[in-house]
């Protein structure tokens, strides 16, 4: 299946999207370690590499850098988010429309889904228009899918995480990026149940090249469909080092050792 992600944001049916909404997310805090990566131009810069498949980005950065490389990599258009400021139940509000994503070049629409919190249902709704609309407008649908809330007691839980992996499969995302759900057999589960939507890894907090490369060998081996990955890479003082052992491991089906020998990244 998976109609609408086509190969502007999947390359032999895998995916690596640059994931770059952190400056509303989490705030110029994850921009600390290395100041130079508050500057979207370096990001989109970034994604020029031939890892990349797609930018996911909400429609400011959209807005005022896409039209520079969308010749370049695929759009995820970003079209709800929070900021680190809101301190209710898990939410995220809608601040694009599918019409809008499309006009921005979009090939993809990206959307939060946080399954178990108190908001879960007015997000519910929310995601069908978004979703229609893509499809109206032939975009495909990438789930941010992150089950956390008062109704969620540990949102690490593999089941929880695998669950968010088949939510997504039934209210039609064409792929579900869901948290790494600690083993390559809770990764097997959640690519099963996702049936033929797609599962993407969130890559998480930055971690030591060769952790974070064995992680993502664990995840593809157990039949992940890729990465959305944010910190690892951008974070990164050589951002292209791992963006070419990235490559090796998601699509040339490497090992992380392969990768780590291969490329200069864990040096
Ligand atoms: P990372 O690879 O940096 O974890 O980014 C992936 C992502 O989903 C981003 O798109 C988003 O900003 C962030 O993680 C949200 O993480 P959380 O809600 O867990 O703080």
């Amino acid at each position: 299946m998976l109609p609408h992600a086509d190969d502007t944001i999947t390359r032999d049916g895998k995916s690596l999207i640059l994931a770059y909404d952190h400056g509303l997310e989490h705030g110029p805090v994850d921009f600390e370690p290395n100041p130079k990566t508050a500057d979207p131009e370096r990001v989109f810069e970034l994604a020029t590499h031939d890892a990349v498949t797609a930018i996911g980005v909400q429609k400011g950065l959209a807005e005022a850098y896409y039209i520079d490389y969308e010749d370049e990599m695929g759009l995820v258009l970003k079209m709800n988010g929070t900021s680190d400021l809101w301190r209710g139940e898990p939410d995220s509000p809608v601040n694009c429309s599918p019409e809008y994503a499309a006009e921005l070049g979009a090939d993809a629409v990206g959307f939060t889904l946080y399954g178990g919190s108190n908001y879960e249902t007015e997000m519910a709704e929310e995601f069908r228009e978004v979703q229609e609309g893509a499809r109206d407008h032939d975009m495909a649908v990438v789930m941010w899918s992150y089950p956390r809330g008062q109704g969620v007691r540990n949102a690490r839980d593999p089941d929880t995480i695998i669950y968010g992996a088949r939510i997504g499969l039934e209210i039609g995302a064409d792929i579900a990026k869901i948290k790494y759900p600690g083993s390559a057999e809770a990764m097997a589960e959640a690519v099963e149940m996702s049936g033929p939507t797609k599962v993407v890894m969130s890559g998480g907090s930055k971690a030591d090249d060769g952790a974070f490369l064995r992680t993502v060998e664990d995840a593809m081996s157990a039949g992940a469909d890729g990465l959305a990955v944010g910190r690892n890479v951008f974070q990164r003082e050589n951002p292209i080092e791992i963006l070419d052992a990235l490559e090796l491991v998601v699509f040339e089906g490497a090992s992380a050792e392969e990768a780590l020998a291969g490329t200069g990244a864990g040096e």
